[in-house]
């Protein structure tokens, strides 16, 4: 069973992706109706993009950041939160989402690896700034005028913390990956990274992932059905810290 194997004094890392936030109303980019069926990415997600369109993708953003005040974190997220505060320092949460659904359940030990939809970066500088409104070309950096963008790393753009946080929570943990495609690098890779130096992995996935061979362990259902339980249980096998 999943808790006994998770369980133990060990560190765990978890890996988010676009499924957990499906039952609050957000879209998935592949599944069908999602993101990316709708939308051609190459359009909207990458510096190129924007270059090119800039107004199509601010629109594209200010769409998805307005959507964000009409949901609310489901079961999934907050059980995350609550094994967080169980694990403390022994827990890292790693999300490729740019929602803000887990800080809203109340998760804290967490790093948004593609970046966060409320804020902003200045082209120029690289200032990041909290923004809720609409985005707007002409809307620029208090600092250095510089013009404000979308703080998400698109395609052939460096995620964040790859070079201390992520190979550190990653480091002797076991994994568990939730709700992601297992198609976008490098978080597809993390798995490997983690099996390599002997870690459990474990995924949690409406259906298996492209890389669901690299898993020991697999939970099949929704995220806000499935973590409830699942991640009582590993908080109740983990050894006291
Ligand atoms: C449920 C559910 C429910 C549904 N419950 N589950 C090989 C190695 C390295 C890089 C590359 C490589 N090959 C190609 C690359 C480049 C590229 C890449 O990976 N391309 C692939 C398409 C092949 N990667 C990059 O460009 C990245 N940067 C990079 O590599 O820099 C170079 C570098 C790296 C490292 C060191 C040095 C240099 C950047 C990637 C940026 C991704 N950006 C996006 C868009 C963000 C903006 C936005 O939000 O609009 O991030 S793409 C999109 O995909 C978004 C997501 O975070 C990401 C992952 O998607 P996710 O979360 O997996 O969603 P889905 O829809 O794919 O899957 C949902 C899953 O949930 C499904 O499995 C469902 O079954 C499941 N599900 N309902 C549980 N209720
Ligand atoms: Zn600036």
């Amino acid at each position: 069973m999943i808790a006994e194997a998770l369980g133990g004094s060990g560190r765990l890392a978890v890996l988010t992706g676009a499924g957990i936030s499906a039952e609050s109303g957000l879209k998935t980019f592949r599944d069908p109706g999602g993101l990316w069926q709708q939308y051609r990415l190459e359009e909207l997600a990458t510096p190129e993009a924007f270059r090119a369109h800039p107004e199509r993708v601010l629109e594209f953003y200010n769409m998805r950041r307005a959507k964000l005040s009409e949901v609310h974190p489901n079961a999934g997220h907050v059980a995350l939160a609550a094994l967080e505060r169980r694990l403390e320092e022994r827990f890292t949460l790693i999300t490729q989402n740019v929602d803000d659904l887990h800080e809203r359940a109340g998760s804290r030990r967490l790093l948004h690896m593609h970046g966060e939809l409320k804020n902003v970066r200045c082209v120029r500088c690289a200032a990041v700034v909290p923004w809720t409104a609409a985005l707007r070309l002409g809307d620029r950096c208090a600092a250095c005028q510089g013009q404000l963008r979308p703080h998400i790393v698109w395609f052939g753009e460096v995620p964040f913390f790859l070079d201390d946080a992520i190979p550190a929570a990653l480091a002797g943990a076991t994994f568990l990956s939730i709700g992601t495609s297992g198609t976008v690098y490098p978080a597809a890779g993390f798995v490997a990274a983690v099996k390599a130096q002997g870690g459990l992995t474990a995924e949690v996935n409406l259906e298996p992932s492209a890389n669901a061979e690299l898993f020991d362990l697999q939970v099949l259902g929704k995220a806000g059905e499935v973590l409830p339980t699942v991640l009582e249980a590993i908080g109740g096998a983990q050894a006291p810290a």
